[in-house]
């Protein structure tokens, strides 16, 4: 757009030709009353805040006890991902692959551009030019988003490195992700969101929750990106990254896929127990990684986002304190509850219920109401250097080198407390037939187990038998492969009760599995893979666990085994076209182990 153009009302910073087209276009399409200019300043924030409070579209929170945090209450039709409204649209359909809605780019597109005809106006059009990942990384990419919400401005700002570093990085290369947002009037049967890997572009309609309209996190770093990184021989994952660090300063690093919901940030920031003393955790990501081979053999990673979008209830100073404390403040809490006193809670924060708060609707609530007070899914997102534990190595372009990945799963049966691949391509075939139970991240039931491979089922931009190969085919690019493990925090005895304490106990676990890589610790072969031995797992302060404990968190029941192949055939013979081969003999070699 050019400064003459009359829907331009905001100060452009860029000469990038092909931004200035492309914004143009936009603006001509959705017709809003101005185009704002992202510039990403401190000054520029508080503008748009001031703006969103005068709106009704954030509530200030108690500024003395949270200074810089306000509340949003998102539409109640729009409170998840919708996966039933997630499309990836691909000249080809196989190339979007069994497990991915399809349709034509020419047919969404046309779709699309029809909504978004003339959607802004009497609004203002917001530009917000993007970096995913640390400035001057060869990972990084440029994003820009067009959106007509100041929600979605403010959290992309907490979320990505937000500002003229992106305009910086592009310089005068048309190479960017174009992303369109419109909020039309969040119906849900006006909701799309659309990828168009082929022409990296994204177009997003009918929501404002997060994970539908952020356009920097699922749609670009894991959708496109995991595209993109077929391309470019590299990782795009659902994944944390952690460095553990021994008492005597070794650093591990980790990188761990969950399904939505599972605790990623809480493992992310996890605080040792006493037992641990010197051992210390530190926070890279808590839900994407970009991993790439480096020049000495090994996989680097680094996490993409700048913010931590994580769901509230259950997050307290006994599950998450560094959690906590990276919400102290410039937070945007969305869909909690809100006290008397200007303050937030949940179900599941250390407070107990307040005798009244007005529930996520922002209807009156006391602990005798049916309802949650805070949706499931209520999210905070909070500025990733408000963690007193981020690691320095967060702000490295040249990412960590990773150890040891580990894919984990909320299972209430089967799945032991934790067990190591005994190579790579077991380590592929034991990520790809995860299975995990649903959770309120996404729209639909919750507690069902589906099938969720490497925990990037909604989020693999590309057909899963190709991301499979794929992952095959980036261990030929490394030499030194990080181990692989499954953990499972969230198994049951018959009384229903978790076998196992969870939280910064998972250090126990940790540990063992950074043994593993350094060559510290002993392990046993089962047909599973190789599980802790009797003197390399740490037992020592725990109350109430022990050696006995351990083995029934650890038991392998081969009945339940048998039902976990017959569930993973199902997305095997769904993807059998398109299955690498190595992972049909993994499942043949399982088998006959048991
Ligand atoms: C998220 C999700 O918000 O996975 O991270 O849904
Ligand atoms: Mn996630």
């Amino acid at each position: 757009m050019t400064a003459s153009n009359p829907l331009s009302a905001g100060a452009c910073n860029t000469a990038n030709h092909a931004v200035l087209a492309w914004v143009d276009e936009m603006a001509h399409l959705c017709l809003p009353e101005r185009v704002y200019w992202c510039a990403g300043s401190e000054a520029e924030k508080a503008a748009l805040t001031q703006e969103a409070v005068a709106r009704g579209i954030l509530i200030p929170l108690n500024q003395e006890k949270r200074p810089g945090c306000y509340l949003h209450r998102s539409n109640p039709n729009d409170v998840a991902r919708v996966e039933q409204c997630t499309f990836i649209c691909t000249t080809n359909p196989e190339d979007a692959g069994p497990t991915n809605n399809w349709m034509a780019p020419r047919e969404m597109y046309a779709k699309l551009r029809e909504l978004c005809r003339g959607a802004m106006r009497g609004r203002t059009m917001y530009v917000v030019p993007y970096l995913m990942g640390p400035p001057g990384s060869p990972l990084t990419k440029v994003g820009i988003e067009i959106t007509d919400s100041i929600y979605v401005v403010l959290s992309m700002r907490i979320m990505a490195r937000m500002g003229q570093a992106a305009y910086d990085q592009l310089r005068d290369s048309p190479n960017f992700n174009r992303g369109l947002h419109c909020m039309l009037d969040v119906h849900p049967e006006r909701r799309y969101i659309a990828h168009f890997p082929e022409d990296n572009a994204i177009i997003s309609v009918g929501s404002n929750y997060g994970g539908n309209v952020l356009l920097g996190k699922k749609c670009l770093a894991l959708r496109i990106g995991s595209w993109l990184g077929r391309k470019e021989g590299w990782l795009a994952e659902h994944m944390l990254i952690m460095g553990v660090e021994s008492p005597v300063g070794e650093k591990t690093y980790v990188a761990a896929a969950f399904p939505s919901s599972c605790g990623k940030t809480n493992f992310a920031m996890l605080v040792p127990p006493p037992a641990f003393a010197g051992w210390k955790v530190w926070t890279v990501g808590d839900d994407i990684a970009w991993m790439k081979p480096g020049a000495d053999g090994r996989l680097y990673a680094i996490n993409p986002e700048a913010g931590y979008f994580g769901v509230a209830p259950g997050t307290s100073m006994k599950s998450n304190p560094n959690a906590m404390r990276s919400i102290q403040r410039d937070t945007i809490f969305t869909n909690v509850a809100l006290t008397p006193d200007g303050d937030v809670w949940w179900e599941g924060h250390d407070d107990a219920p307040p005798k009244e708060c007005l529930d996520w609707r922002g209807q009156k609530w006391t602990p005798d109401s049916k309802e949650k007070a805070a949706h499931p899914n209520s999210r905070f997102c909070a500025p990733a250097v408000n963690n007193p534990m981020l690691a320095p190595e967060y702000h490295d372009p040249q990412g960590v080198p990773i150890s040891a990945i580990i894919f984990g799963a909320r299972r209430s049966t089967t799945m032991p407390l934790v067990y190591q691949a005994f190579n790579w391509t077991h380590g592929v075939h034991v990520g790809a037939t995860m299975g995990s139970e649903t959770t309120a991240a996404a729209t639909g039931a919750v507690g069902q187990l589906r099938l969720d491979p490497m925990a990037m089922l909604p989020f693999c931009g590309y057909n899963m038998g190709e991301y499979f190969r794929h992952w095959l085919r980036i261990r030929k690019l490394i030499t030194h492969p990080p181990r692989i493990f499954h953990v499972n925090w969230f198994r049951k005895g018959d009384d229903g009760k978790f076998l196992w304490p969870g939280f910064g106990e998972n250090m126990r676990v940790l540990k063992w599995i950074v043994d593993r890589c350094r060559g510290h610790a002993d392990a046993e072969e089962t047909p599973l893979g190789w599980v802790p031995g009797p003197r390399s797992f740490d037992l020592s302060g725990m109350d109430n666990f022990n050696a006995d404990n351990l083995a029934k968190a650890q038991s392998f029941n081969v009945e339940e085994w048998r039902n976990e192949v017959i569930k993973s055939d199902e997305l095997f013979l769904k993807l059998y076209a398109d299955l690498p081969k190595e992972l049909i003999f993994q499942r043949e070699l399982l088998v006959a182990r048991f």
